[in-house]
C-alpha cells in the first residue's frame, strides 16, 4: 500500500511538472509571436503608401516620386506635356496645391497654436496633405515645419501654389507645360530633380 502510495505520488509530480513545462513553452511561444512584427508571417510586397504608417507617411513624404515631382504627378496622361486642364484636375484632388501649403495648415489650424491636433488633423483632406512636412517626425505637424517644407529649394511651388507655378513653367504662355519648358525650369533652378 505504501509503494502504491509512494508511485501514486511519484507519478502525480511527474504529470504536474510536465504540465508546467508545456504552459511555460506555450507562454514563451506566445510572446514570441506577439513580439513579431504583423507583417512577419505576409510576404512583402514593394514598399507603397499601403506600407507605411500614417506618421511614417507624414515624415517621408510621397513615395516614388519621379523626376520632375508634380509636374510628372500633375500629367494625368503620361504624355510628358503638362495641360492646364491635367493641371486643373490634379489640384482639384488635392487643394493645398492650389492654396499653398502654408495657407492649407491655417485653415486646419483652427485654435492656431501653430501645430495640429489630433482632432484638427483628423480633418485634413487629403489625408495625405501633410506628408513630407514632420521633419522631427514626432508625428505632430507644425506650422514652423510647414514653412520650412515650403522654403525648400526648388520647391516653390508649395509656397506660390502650383497654378502660379504653371504660369512661371510655360514661358510661352499657351497653357502647356512641355518636356523642354519642364527642363528649362530644372535649369533655372525653379524645380528641383526628384
Ligand atoms: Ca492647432
Ligand atoms: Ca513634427
Ligand atoms: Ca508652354
Amino acid at each position: 500500500m505504501k509503494i502504491l502510495n509512494t508511485v501514486l505520488i511519484a507519478l502525480s509530480l511527474t504529470l504536474l511538472i510536465s504540465c508546467a513545462e508545456n504552459n511555460k513553452k506555450a507562454k514563451s511561444e506566445t510572446t514570441k509571436q506577439e513580439s513579431m512584427p504583423d507583417n512577419a508571417h505576409r510576404p512583402t510586397p514593394p514598399r507603397g503608401e499601403d506600407q507605411r504608417t500614417p506618421c511614417e507617411a507624414l515624415k517621408e513624404g510621397p513615395t516614388g516620386s519621379s523626376e520632375h515631382g508634380p509636374m510628372d504627378n500633375a500629367d494625368g496622361n503620361r504624355d510628358g506635356t503638362v495641360l492646364r486642364e491635367e493641371l486643373e484636375a490634379f489640384m482639384e484632388v488635392g487643394e493645398y496645391r492650389r492654396v499653398t501649403i502654408l495657407n492649407y495648415f491655417d485653415q486646419f489650424d483652427t485654435d492656431k497654436d501653430g501645430k495640429l491636433s489630433d482632432t484638427e488633423f483628423a480633418k485634413v483632406t487629403p489625408n495625405f496633405s501633410f506628408n513630407g512636412t514632420d521633419a522631427n517626425g514626432d508625428c505632430v505637424v507644425t506650422r514652423e515645419e510647414v514653412m520650412a517644407y515650403a522654403n525648400e529649394e526648388g520647391r516653390s511651388y508649395r509656397k506660390i501654389g502650383l497654378d502660379k507655378f504653371f504660369d512661371l513653367v510655360d514661358t510661352n504662355k499657351d497653357n502647356k507645360a512641355t518636356p523642354e519648358e519642364i527642363e528649362a525650369a530644372h535649369q533655372s533652378g525653379l524645380l528641383a530633380r526628384f
